[in-house]
């Protein structure tokens, strides 16, 4: 039943359409990614949807201002890759200059200290990566071919909340289009606030006006009429990310239950490279690293795309 807090999917649609301006090659990329789900999906392959990075909302139409939503990509970067290593095919949906699979591993590196000339000095010398300041760059660059030849993976970009709305839409419909082989891993840290075009300043904010105040709306909840009607055979994961460790499991569940997808990943800001808690409607299973695992620097996501992929297989049976 709809109610002011879960709002039923055609207000959420009316809201999308009429409160944030669609990316001009929305259509583009949805063919993109109708073309790339339909083919893998053909191949028998899954194909995940990965959100990462966080969503910027412009303060200003001729935006100079904006609000950002801290998220540095590494988680879905990281967990993009172990999808690939699982034979799933991946959209990549991410916030431009975020993490990116593979190069992650490389993000501090300054590019022109990563590399040595060799052979002389002049425009005909040869270059090399320099493996200690790129460790282990040859088998991390052969995989990247791979992916990359195999068209496995399929990179979209967003910066503003506005895209990333519209764009998660397109790809819902897309990726629906191979039913119980899609999953989407909703890891992008999206702003629960915004503020309408009616009420937005054209022009930069002047301080000479004195101190700021903002009053910001509500952000429709995307995930409803994405399990509801956009993706409805699909598997659908989401996460929530809290603070306060204490209120994260109830948040969580709340989440299961108003939207009733499938699981939610919920882990706190200062502990998240060690510790989640996957929870569906008759479960939650505790993910974790010992201190030891963390300093061999094994990734937690490694467990998480496990767990999911198992899951998933699960799904897939039952649905068929
Ligand atoms: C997460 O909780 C991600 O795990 C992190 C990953 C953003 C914490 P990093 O990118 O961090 O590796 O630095 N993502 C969801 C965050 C979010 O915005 N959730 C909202 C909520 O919890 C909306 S679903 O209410």
């Amino acid at each position: 039943m709809a109610s002011a807090e879960t709002p039923s999917s055609p207000i959420v649609e009316g809201r999308l359409a009429q409160e944030f301006a669609a990316p001009s090659h929305v259509e583009t990329v949805k063919g993109l990614m109708t073309e790339f789900a339909e083919r893998h999906g053909s191949a028998g392959r899954r194909v995940v949807l990965v959100t990462s990075g966080g969503t910027k909302v412009p303060l200003e139409s001729r935006t100079v201002r904006f609000l950002d939503n801290f998220s540095s990509g590494r988680r879905g970067a990281t967990s993009a890759e172990y999808f690939l290593e699982l034979g799933y095919a991946v959209v990549f949906l991410h916030r431009h200059r975020s993490l990116y699979p593979y190069t992650r591993r490389y993000a501090g590196v300054n590019l022109l200290d990563s590399l040595r000339l060799e052979d002389g000095t002049g425009t005909s010398c040869q270059v090399v990566a320099d493996e200690q300041v790129l460790p282990n760059i040859g088998p991390v660059l052969k995989r990247y071919q791979e992916v990359k030849k195999g068209g496995l993976l399929l990179p979209v970009e967003f910066s503003t909340l506005s895209e990333y709305l519209h764009l998660l839409k397109a790809a819902a419909q897309a990726l629906s289009t191979i039913g119980s082989k899609a999953m989407f891993y909703l890891a992008a840290a999206v702003s629960d606030f915004y503020i309408p075009p009616s009420e937005m300043p054209e022009h930069k904010i002047q301080s000479s006006n004195g101190p700021l105040q903002i009053s910001m709306k509500m952000v429709p909840k995307m995930l409803r009429p994405l399990v509801k009607d956009w993706a409805p055979k699909a598997f659908v994961i989401s996460f929530k990310l809290e603070t306060n460790p204490s209120i994260l499991l109830e948040r969580a569940r709340q989440a299961l239950a108003t939207y009733r997808h499938h699981a939610v990943i919920a882990n706190v800001l200062d502990t998240r490279r060690g510790y989640v808690v996957v929870v569906t409607q008759d479960d939650q299973v505790e993910l974790a690293l010992t201190e030891e695992e963390m300093r061999q620097e094994v990734e937690i996501e490694e467990r998480i795309v496990q767990n999911l992929f198992a899951a998933h297989t699960h799904f897939m049976t039952q649905q068929d």
